[in-house]
C-alpha cells in the first residue's frame, strides 16, 4: 500500500489537510483510531479565525460554513459588574470571525472526503510511523483484524494530545513545554436560544464564565470550576443556577435554561513541543500544541499549521522542491507561541486563581496585577485594540523563496 502523504488522525487538522493536499493532486490516505462518529461525538471549538474559513473555503468545503455561520464583529468581556465590548471589525479594520461548531467543520470535511472517494481507514489500530528520518517512511497498522504497512513520502502528525506522532520524536530530540491550570472549564450545550448575540467572557469573583453558542436555537456555556469537581457534581440546574450568578446581571434576567444535550469537563493546559517536525514526520494541531480555551485559538493553531504544511507539500510536489520542509517547525511555532502567548494571556486576567499560588508570588498580589491589566486593556481603545488583533487571528506566514 503507497501514498504521497500518510495522514494519522481524522480529526480537524488531519481532515482538512487531506482535502487541501488532494486538491492539488497530492495523494493521501488518513489512519483514524476511532469511529466517524466518535470523532464527530466531541464537542469542542466554536470559534473560527478568518484564516481558518479562508483555508476551509480554499479546500471548496465551505458551503455550509458560509450559509449557517455565524459571522461576528465583535465580542464582550464583563467584569466587575460592567460590560466592554470588543468590537473586533472597527478595530482590526474589518476583520470577523466565524462562530460555526467544530463538529459542523468535521462533519463537511468528512462529507468531502467521502464524496472526493478519498480513503480513510477508521477504527486503524496500533499505528506506528517507522523510519521517519530516511526518505522511505512507512506508517503500520493493524485494521479489521490485517495487518499494514502504508508506504509514503511524508507523514502528517495530526493525531492529537495523546497520538503516537509526538512519542515518535526520541525524547533528547524534542522539548516539551507546559503549564498546567488549576482549575478546567465545565461546558454545557443546549437547545435553547443564545443569552446574547455576541460572546460573553464573563471575570467574576465566584470564577470564569463564558456564554457561547453555536446557532440561533443552540447555547454553549462553560463554567470555570475546580479540577477536583466531576461533571457528575453538577445536575443542570446546579449549571444555571451558577451560571446566572457569572453572567452580567441583565444578561442573566434574560437566559433562557433547558435540559443540557452534552456537559463535560476539560482541564486546562498550555503546552508546546519542539520542534515540530522530525525527518518527514511533521506535527500539525494539538498532536504539538494545547492552549487554554480562553482565546479560542486551539483549534485555529491546528489550521496555521495545516495551512503551512499545506504549502510545503505543494511547493515539494508542485516545484520540485523537497529542501523547502525546513521551513514547517519555526514557521508554524512562530504563530503557535503568539497563540499560545495569548491564551495564556487571557486566562491570567479573566479567571479566578483563588488561593492558588502562581509562580513567584503571592496570590492576592497575582489577583491585583490581573485586575489592573485587564483595567487598562479594556479602557483603552489600544489595549482593546491589542486584544482584537489576536483574537481575529495573527496573519499566516508565507513560506521564504
Ligand atoms: P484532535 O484531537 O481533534 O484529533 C486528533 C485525532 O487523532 C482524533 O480523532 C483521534 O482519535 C486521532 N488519534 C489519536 N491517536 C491516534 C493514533 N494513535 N492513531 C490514529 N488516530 C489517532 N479549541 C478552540 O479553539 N475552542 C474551544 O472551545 C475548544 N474546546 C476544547 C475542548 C476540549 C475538551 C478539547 C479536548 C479541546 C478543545 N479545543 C478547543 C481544542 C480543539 O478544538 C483542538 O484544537 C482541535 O480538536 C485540534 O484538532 P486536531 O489537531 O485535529 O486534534
Ligand atoms: C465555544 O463556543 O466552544 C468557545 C468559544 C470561544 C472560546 C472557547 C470556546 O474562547
Amino acid at each position: 500500500m503507497k501514498t504521497q502523504v500518510a495522514i494519522i488522525g481524522a480529526g480537524p487538522s488531519g481532515l482538512l489537510l487531506g482535502q487541501l493536499l488532494a486538491k492539488q493532486g497530492i495523494s493521501n490516505i488518513i489512519l483514524e483510531r476511532v469511529t466517524g462518529d466518535y470523532v464527530l461525538g466531541r464537542i469542542r471549538a466554536g470559534i473560527l479565525e478568518q484564516g481558518f474559513a479562508d483555508l476551509v473555503r480554499e479546500a471548496g468545503v465551505a458551503e455550509r460554513m458560509d450559509a449557517d455561520g455565524d459571522v461576528h464583529d465583535g465580542f464582550e468581556i464583563s467584569a466587575n459588574g460592567e460590560r466592554y465590548h470588543i468590537d473586533l471589525k472597527g478595530l482590526t479594520g474589518g476583520k470577523t470571525v466565524v462562530c460555526y461548531g467544530q463538529v459542523e467543520i468535521t462533519q463537511d470535511l468528512m462529507d468531502a472526503r467521502e464524496a472526493a472517494g478519498l480513503t480513510t481507514y477508521y477504527e486503524a489500530a496500533d499505528v506506528q510511523p517507522l523510519n521517519v528520518k530516511s526518505d522511505s517512511p512507512s506508517v503500520t497498522f493493524t485494521h479489521a483484524g490485517e495487518q499494514y504497512e502504508l508506504e509514503c513520502d511524508y507523514i502528517a502528525g495530526c493525531d492529537g494530545f495523546h497520538g503516537v506522532s509526538r512519542q515518535t520524536i526520541p525524547a533528547d530530540k524534542r522539548t516539551e513545554f507546559e503549564r498546567v491550570y488549576p482549575f478546567g472549564w465545565l461546558g454545557l450545550l443546549s437547545d435553547t436560544p443564545p443569552c446574547n448575540s455576541e460572546l460573553i467572557y464573563c471575570k467574576h469573583e465566584r470564577g470564569f464564565a463564558l456564554a457561547s453558542m453555536r446557532s440561533e436555537t443552540r447555547s454553549r456555556y462553560y463554567l470555570q470550576v475546580p479540577l477536583t469537581d466531576k461533571v457528575e457534581d453538577w445536575s443542570d440546574e446546579a449549571f444555571w443556577d451558577e451560571l446566572k450568578k457569572r453572567l452580567p446581571e441583565d444578561v442573566a434576567a434574560g437566559l433562557v435554561t433547558g435540559p443540557s444535550i452534552e456537559k463535560s469537563i476539560a482541564p486546562l493546559r498550555s503546552f508546546v513541543c519542539e520542534p515540530m517536525q522530525y525527518g518527514r514526520l511533521f506535527l500539525v494541531g494539538d498532536a504539538a500544541h494545547i492552549v487554554p480555551p480562553t482565546g479560542a485559538k486551539g483549534l485555529n493553531l491546528a489550521a496555521s499549521d495545516v495551512a503551512t504544511l499545506y504549502k510545503i507539500m505543494t511547493r515539494v510536489y508542485k516545484d520540485n522542491d523537497p529542501e523547502c520542509i525546513t521551513q514547517y517547525s519555526d514557521i508554524a511555532l512562530r504563530r503557535v507561541w503568539n497563540g499560545e502567548r495569548f491564551s495564556w494571556w487571557m486566562s491570567n486576567m479573566l479567571h479566578n486563581f483563588g488561593q492558588m499560588e502562581t509562580g513567584d508570588m503571592d496570590a492576592a498580589t497575582f489577583k491585583r496585577f490581573m485586575e489592573s491589566e485587564l483595567d487598562y486593556y479594556l479602557n483603552s481603545e489600544n489595549g482593546r485594540r491589542v486584544i482584537a488583533e489576536q483574537y481575529v487571528g495573527l496573519p499566516y506566514e508565507e513560506l521564504a523563496p
